[in-house]
């Protein structure tokens, strides 16, 4: 192969939830690979400064703020950005608490936010990929696509389901030389998670339970991001990565 397999020069990249967190980790390390990335998340005015941030790197990146979980959002939005050859399908939140106490609106927000907004963004962003027969889906799972843990239903609910939808979009789109895959973070420090780090005995729980003895950051998955959006990828489908430093591996 003529080109070097890992490089995304001249490739267009979308990131939802990229103003901050594991998002902005991982629309950086695409456009430090040289892609052009849209920055994405619902408040605008915090897309268009971290777009900024990037800017001043001099990374090629724009800001495309929408609601990954508004339908017709998400129809405008990529009627607006056009073709797209890589799209990382990162937002999510958590709403944590006991399943027989959860409210449905807790039910309701993460799962629209964790599962339907993939295939909100997906079914908007395939149909292009497909006429153009080239294009990568990273769909951002997690440990808990496999493994849950009490107060965690509606997450591992909708994490798991992402991992399906993984597979089904494989089984429709790969024919069309789409590759879909995911990558399955277990217990990376972000603002999602400061609140467990911060209780001494969740934090020495996870690093005893991690053979790693850490918990991982958000740099620990750019590599596998960029793999996975990179041409190096290109005979992979329907596969979940896990990043968690061993923790899935071991009991
Ligand atoms: C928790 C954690 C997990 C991690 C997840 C990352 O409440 O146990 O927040 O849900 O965030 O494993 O993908």
């Amino acid at each position: 192969m003529t080109q070097p397999v890992f490089t995304l020069s001249g490739r267009r990249a979308l990131v939802t939830g990229s103003s901050q967190g594991i998002g902005l980790a991982l629309a950086r390390a695409l456009a430090v690979a040289g892609a052009h990335v849209l920055l994405n998340g619902r408040d605008r005015a915090k897309v268009d400064r971290t777009t900024s941030l990037l800017q001043a790197e001099g990374l090629s990146v724009e800001s495309c703020p929408f609601d990954v979980t508004d339908e017709a959002a998400v129809v405008a939005a990529a009627v607006q950005f056009g073709a797209l050859d890589i799209l990382v399908n990162n937002t999510g939140i958590h709403r944590r608490g006991p399943l027989e106490t959860m409210s449905l609106a807790d039910w309701d927000a993460v799962i629209k936010t964790n599962l339907t907004s993939a295939f909100l963004v997906a079914r908007a962003v395939a149909p292009g990929m497909i006429t153009r027969h080239s294009g990568k889906i990273i769909n951002l799972c997690s440990l808990m696509s496999e493994l849950a843990r009490p107060t965690t239903g509606n997450y591992a609910a909708a994490k798991g389901g992402l991992k399906m939808l993984t597979r089904a979009m494989c089984a429709e789109w790969a024919k069309h030389n789409l590759q879909i895959n995911g990558i399955a973070p277990g217990y990376i420090l972000t603002e999602m998670t400061q609140p467990l780090a911060d209780d001494p005995k969740f934090d020495g729980w996870i690093k005893g339970r991690t053979p790693a003895g850490r918990w991982g950051s958000a740099d620990d998955l750019t590599g596998a991001c960029v793999f996975l959006a990179s041409p190096a990828s290109n005979f992979i489908n329907g596969q979940i990565l896990t990043i968690d430093g061993g923790l899935s591996a071991v009991i």
